[in-house]
């Protein structure tokens, strides 16, 4: 990144009043969470984003919590790095000199809560949180294996033998229906109430920083045209380009870890 196009974007995040994020899979990447496209996008031969969906639920629900039981038990040693930190002091500057902030995220790892950040929209739901399907239920649960049964299966080797689990197998709310992910599958339409509040931090914001996401899923990628229609600027961070690059009025390549800790390193002009 060029000193100017640093100096540029830092002079605006300065006097910035009201910024939102909207981040993905690569901001964890420095946690050792794989992304969704890179070589994270395979478990066994399946493709993730056929897996994270109705119809494989539907055909085979024990297949997909063990592909959610393999992501959360190697979730479960994973921290936040740098840039999850980064952001959630540039959140509490910005909150203590009465700016607004919210970060959007697509992550369902946590990784942002746990590194403190305070105001999250999380689009996509969460992988610690189960949905019961008969009273809808919705309870934190960060059991590992999820149920017994479940006990060294989730290997990703596409050799690893594939058992079925049956219905009793599956973890059970106190009700007795079965419960699945928290998660949004493809498919499925995100909740109102978080896609209403990524909108009210998109309209009106003078700064959306775009960190780490390809931007092909959508309503999520949808943001950024949004935001840039309202007259926000926008920078993003990410190791290469993505399907939103062109639209953002600063691009800086590299890790997020890397990067953010000093690029986000600027007081709020105001307050
Ligand atoms: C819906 C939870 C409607 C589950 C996820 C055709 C065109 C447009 C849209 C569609 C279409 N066909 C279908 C659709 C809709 C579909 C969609 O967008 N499909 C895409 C694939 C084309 N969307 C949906 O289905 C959504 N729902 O539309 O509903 C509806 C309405 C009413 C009623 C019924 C239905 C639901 C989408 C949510 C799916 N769930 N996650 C789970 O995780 O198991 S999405 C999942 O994939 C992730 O959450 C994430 O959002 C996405 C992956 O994207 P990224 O986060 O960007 O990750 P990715 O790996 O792609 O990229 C990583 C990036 O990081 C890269 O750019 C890389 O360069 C960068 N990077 C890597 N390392 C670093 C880094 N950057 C910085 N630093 C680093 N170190
Ligand atoms: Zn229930």
């Amino acid at each position: 990144m060029s000193a100017m196009n640093r100096e540029r974007f830092q002079s605006s995040l300065s006097r910035s009043r009201k910024i939102a994020v909207l981040t993905g899979a690569g901001v964890s990447a420095e946690s050792g969470i794989p992304t969704f496209r890179g070589a994270g996008g395979l478990w066994r031969r399946h493709d993730a984003t056929r897996l994270a969906t109705p119809e494989a639920w539907q055909r085979d629900p024990g297949l997909v919590w063990e592909f959610y039981h393999h992501r959360r038990e190697r979730a479960l040693g994973c921290r936040p790095n740098p840039a999850h930190h980064a952001l959630a002091r540039l959140e509490a500057r910005w909150r203590d000199a009465g700016g607004a902030f919210t970060l959007i995220t697509q992550n369902i790892d946590g990784l942002h809560e746990q590194a403190g950040s305070r105001s999250v929209v999380r689009l996509h739901g969460s992988l610690w949180q189960v949905r019961c399907l008969s009273c809808g239920a919705v309870t934190e649960n960060r059991d590992v294996p999820i149920t017994p049964a479940f006990a060294g299966s989730g290997s990703p080797d596409p050799d690893a033998h594939a058992r079925r689990f049956t219905a009793a197998e599956l973890p059970h709310c106190g009700c007795g229906g079965v419960q699945r992910p928290h998660v949004v599958w493809f498919g499925e339409a995100l909740q109102a109430s978080d896609l209403a509040a990524a909108a009210d931090a998109i309209d009106g914001c003078d700064l959306l920083l775009v960190v780490g996401t390809s931007a092909v899923v959508y309503p999520a990628a949808g943001f950024v045209p949004m935001a840039r229609r309202h007259g926000a600027l926008i920078a993003e961070i990410n190791v290469e380009p993505s399907a939103v690059t062109s639209l953002c009025d600063f691009v800086f390549t590299g890790g997020a870890g890397e990067i953010l800790p000093s690029l986000l390193d600027v007081a709020p002009a105001h307050g």
